[in-house]
C-alpha cells in the first residue's frame, strides 16, 4: 500500500520522509519523486520479541512517496503540479503536509506562515484536479451513449454517476461523499480520483508548538484526520541510536515518536490490520485488509499454505498477555482452531496447519 506526501514548497515533506525512511533529506528543488519502504511500529511485536526471542523480527511496511513541493504561484509551477498529480492517481492514501513552523531562514509560501490558508489551497487544487477528470469523462460518455454499442446501458449508468460526482465537487465536497455502493466505487476505480482516497493532514509545527491542537483542520476539511508533527525534531530523533532516542524522548515527555504514530494512523486509515506469525526464525506482522479471511491470510504467507489449508490455530495477542504464555492459554481453552472463512482480527497470532 502506498502513501504519498504532498504539500506546498518547503512545508517539510522531505524532512518527514527522511525521518521515516532513514534516508538523507532530498535537496530543495528536487523534481524527482522519492520512494521508500517504511516500517509500521507495533508494540505488540516489541513485546513478542522479548517473549519468544526469535532470530528476526519483521514489521509490517507501507510504501511512502515524497513529492516535490507544489508551487501554484506561476504557470510553470502549475504545470509541474499537474504532472505530479497525474502520477499519484494510483496511490492508496494522501497526506497533505502543511507548514506551521516559523523560521526566518526558510522563506514562507506567499510570504507568511498560514497553515489554514495553505491547506485550503491544496484542497482546492485537489478538487479541481478531480473536476477535470470528471468533466473529461462526462464529455466522453455523452458521445458514447448516443451510439448503439455493447456498453451503452453501462455507459448510461456511469454517466448518471459521473454527473452526480461533478455536482459534489462543484460544491467542494470530496468524491467519496457521493459514493454509496461498492458497485459505484468499482465503476470509477480506474480513474484514480484523489478525493476518493483516505486523506490525512500533517501539520508541521515548530518545537515550541508541540502538543498544541490545530483547530483549523475541521474548518477546512472535516473528513481528514490531523497529526501534529515537528519534522525537524523527528529527524533529530531518527538520527539517534535506540538508547539515546529513548532518553531524548523521556526528556521531551513523550513515549512515542510523532512519525511512528503518524505511520500507524495511515495504516489504519487505509483499512489495514496485522496478523502475526511466530516461528523460531522469524516473528512477523502481516498486513491485510480488514475483513480478510483465514484462507486469504494464509495465502499472504505462502501460496502452498493457502492451497493446503486445514485450520488456522489462532489466539489473540491480548489474551497471550493476560494469560502469560501459550501453555496457560491452551489450558484455558483460548487457542481456537478456525476454518477458512474465519475473518482474521487485528493482533491474531496464527499458526496455519496445512498439507501439500
Ligand atoms: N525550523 C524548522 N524548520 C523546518 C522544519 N521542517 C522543515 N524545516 C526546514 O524547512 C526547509 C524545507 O524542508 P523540506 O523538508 O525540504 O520541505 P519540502 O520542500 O516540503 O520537502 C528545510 O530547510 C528544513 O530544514 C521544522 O519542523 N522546523
Ligand atoms: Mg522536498
Amino acid at each position: 500500500m502506498k502513501v504519498a506526501l504532498l504539500g506546498l514548497l518547503e512545508s517539510g515533506k522531505s524532512t518527514i520522509f527522511a525521518s521515516l525512511s532513514g534516508r538523507p533529506i532530498a535537496p530543495a528543488g528536487s523534481t524527482a519523486i522519492e520512494e521508500a519502504i517504511v516500517h509500521v511500529p507495533d508494540e505488540r511485536l516489541d513485546c513478542l520479541t522479548e517473549h519468544y526471542g526469535p532470530k528476526k523480527t519483521t514489521y509490517a511496511t507501507i510504501d511512502c512517496l515524497d513529492l516535490p513541493g507544489f508551487n501554484f504561484l506561476d504557470e510553470r509551477g502549475r504545470a509541474a503540479a499537474r504532472r505530479l498529480i497525474s502520477q499519484i492517481r494510483t496511490v492508496d492514501m494522501l497526506v497533505l503536509v502543511v507548514r506551521a513552523f516559523e523560521d526566518p531562514a526558510v522563506p514562507p509560501y506567499r510570504n507568511s506562515v498560514d497553515p489554514a490558508r495553505d491547506l485550503a489551497e491544496l484542497r482546492t487544487e485537489i478538487l479541481l484536479a478531480d473536476l477535470e477528470v470528471v468533466t473529461a469523462r462526462i464529455e466522453k460518455l455523452q458521445k458514447q451513449v448516443s451510439k448503439p454499442t455493447k456498453t451503452q446501458a453501462q455507459d448510461k449508468i456511469e454517466l448518471a454517476l459521473q454527473r452526480k460526482l461533478q455536482e459534489v465537487i462543484e460544491v467542494e465536497k470530496p468524491i467519496s461523499s457521493a459514493i454509496q455502493t461498492e458497485a459505484d466505487r468499482e465503476m470509477i476505480k480506474s480513474l484514480g480520483f484523489l478525493t476518493l482516497k483516505p486523506m490525512a493532514v500533517a501539520v508541521n509545527v515548530g518545537e515550541d508548538q508541540l502538543g498544541k491542537e490545530s483547530d483549523f483542520i475541521g474548518a477546512v476539511n472535516s473528513t481528514a484526520q490531523a497529526v501534529t508533527i515537528c519534522a525537524k525534531l523527528e529527524h533529530e530523533l531518527a538520527q539517534l541510536d535506540a538508547k539515546s532516542r529513548k532518553e531524548f524522548m523521556a526528556d521531551l515527555g513523550i513515549t512515542e515518536s510523532a512519525a511512528g504514530k503518524f505511520v500507524k494512523s495511515c495504516y489504519n486509515a487505509m483499512g489495514l490490520i496485522s496478523f502475526l506469525t511466530v516461528g523460531s526464525d522469524e516473528l512477523r506482522a502481516w498486513p491485510i485488509k480488514q475483513g480478510t479471511t483465514a484462507l486469504d491470510a494464509a495465502g499472504k504467507v505462502h501460496s502452498d499454505i493457502k492451497r493446503g489449508f486445514i485450520r488456522a490455530e489462532t489466539f489473540a495477542f491480548d489474551e497471550l498477555k493476560r494469560y502469560g504464555n501459550e501453555k496457560a492459554l491452551k489450558a484455558a481453552g483460548r487457542i481456537r482452531l478456525e476454518g477458512k472463512d474465519y475473518v482474521v482480527q487485528d493482533g491474531d497470532i496464527i499458526n496455519f496447519r496445512f498439507n501439500v
